[in-house]
């Protein structure tokens, strides 16, 4: 019996879908509007640890914009990767960081792209660059690299790379609690100026170590109490709101352990600080708090930035701060695969829930085709598939390239189920697709 009580018309043979009377055509043609449109679409990258120039430039001392080859090759990713070509009995991990960079970036060249092949995704990501700004990448030292990084310009560089990468606004971490960043935005206000960039509060101590972090506050002038007691919520969100203020921040971030959960019983002062602190600064601004949940930090401290680890997270915890604060919109994403489902799933409850990127070791072609296949099919359009989390600025140029064939690819085979049920797919829809996924989506949870 059908709901509307009209008899279901089951003798009739289903219309069969209208068939392109070229289905390679057809193919072709989608494939070449996805590919047009993708390449075309700036991007407007929501999480980067790139600076703009005004913070100082690699090799700079002391200069937070990080570029060029030596950077490029000594990316953590790549560290890791030595240590599983060499041993720490042949080379130990403080010999190792006793080398300068320019000797350690030798090693890794050596070791990584001429006596193994460079097949990894960050080896691949060095390649890509080279060959995107015009370089060979066959060469067997990094000399003829470095004479050609040494003849640009960081700031020029900056519109250089912004332009290959297809990139229109690099969103920059800054945390709050580093004190060789926090003293250049207290020496110069205007540090952060630069329309090429915005900012972005990462505030981490605050959850992962409140007693080291209150302290610092407290020796900072506010009022604030190791036991949370008096006037201390007042005094942090006076914090949080002077430090948004000066960094024109567009948002809140904080990278959480797999353990982090919302309420946390064992962690009554967590719950206060998201309940009285975060959660009304974040509300009254209208800004979102970016989570991403599941980094064991330092599981091999002498690796430094290449030895943490992912851990499963728990889903619930979002949920239940969804929930609990309507008014707030909360930017996710999570580190384990084995999480990435339920995340989608908690998605298409919450509206104040978006999704972004593929983090840190899922950033390969395998697990991002995976998940951007999964967050299409279960949330349409109404996702952020990628940033880079570039921490050298050349990054932006392979993190896009390989991110925008990836979605690409994904999205063909989308259309492709979509055309084949004689729904006629315009162009113009391809590009306003392509322009939520890449810019819009992110641009107006912002604003709204
Ligand atoms: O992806 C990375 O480079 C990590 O080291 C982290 O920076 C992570 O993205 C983070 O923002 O904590
Ligand atoms: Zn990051």
């Amino acid at each position: 019996m059908s709901l509307s009580g009209k008899k279901p018309s089951s003798a009739a043979a289903p219309t069969p879908a209208a068939k392109p009377s070229n289905a390679i055509a057809h193919r072709q043609s989608i494939e070449n509007d996805v590919h047009k449109a993708l390449f075309a679409q700036p991007v407007t990258d929501l999480h980067t640890h790139c600076y703009t120039p005004r913070f100082g430039a690699s090799p700079q001392p002391g200069g937070l914009l990080l570029w060029g080859i030596d950077e490029l090759v000594t990316y953590h990713y790549l560290v890791a990767e030595l240590y599983r070509v060499i041993t720490p009995a042949e080379l130990s991990y403080e010999r190792f960081w006793l080398m300068g960079k320019s000797e350690r970036a030798d090693l890794i060249w050596r070791m990584l792209f001429v006596e193994n092949s460079p097949i990894s995704e960050a080896c691949r990501g060095v390649l890509t660059t080279l060959q995107r700004l015009g370089l060979d990448p066959n060469e067997k030292t990094l000399e003829p690299y470095r004479r050609w990084f040494d003849q640009q310009d960081p700031d020029a560089y900056v519109d250089k790379v912004m332009a290959l990468a297809g990139v229109d606004s690099i969103t920059m971490t800054n945390p709050v609690f580093d004190d060789a960043e926090r003293a250049m935005w207290e020496n110069d206000p205007a540090v952060g100026d630069d329309p090429r960039f915005t900012a972005v509060l990462r505030i981490d101590p605050l959850l992962r170590d409140w007693p080291r972090a209150g302290k610092k506050l407290a020796g900072w002038g506010f009022k604030v109490r190791e036991d949370f007691s008096g006037g201390t919520a007042d005094e942090v969100r006076r914090f949080l709101g002077m430090w948004l203020d000066r960094m024109k921040a567009i948002y809140v971030a904080m990278s959480l352990p797999p353990e982090f959960k919302y309420p946390d019983p064992a962690n009554p002062i967590g719950d206060r600080f998201i309940r009285e602190c975060l959660m009304p600064v974040c509300a009254d601004r209208r800004l979102p708090w970016a989570m991403m949940i599941g980094s064991r930090l330092q599981v091999n401290p002498p690796l430094k930035d290449a030895g943490d680890m992912v851990g499963k997270a728990d889903v619930q915890a979002v949920v239940n701060l969804c929930r609990e604060f309507p008014h707030n919109k909360f930017l996710v994403t999570m580190l384990a695969r084995e999480n990435q489902h339920e995340l989608c799933v908690a998605a298409r409850k919450f509206g104040n829930l978006m999704l972004f990127g593929c983090w840190w070791f899922l950033n390969n072609p395998a697990l991002i085709e995976e998940m951007t296949r999964m967050r299409l099919e279960l949330l349409g359009t109404t996702f952020v598939p990628q940033h880079s989390d570039a921490r050298i600025l050349d990054q932006l140029i392979y993190k896009w390239d390989h991110s925008r064939r990836i979605i690409g690819k994904v999205l063909v085979d989308k259309y492709l189920d979509v055309a084949a049920t004689g729904y006629a797919l315009s162009t113009a829809q391809i590009q306003r697709d392509v322009a939520l996924l890449l810019r819009d989506n992110f641009r107006q949870f912002l604003s709204r």
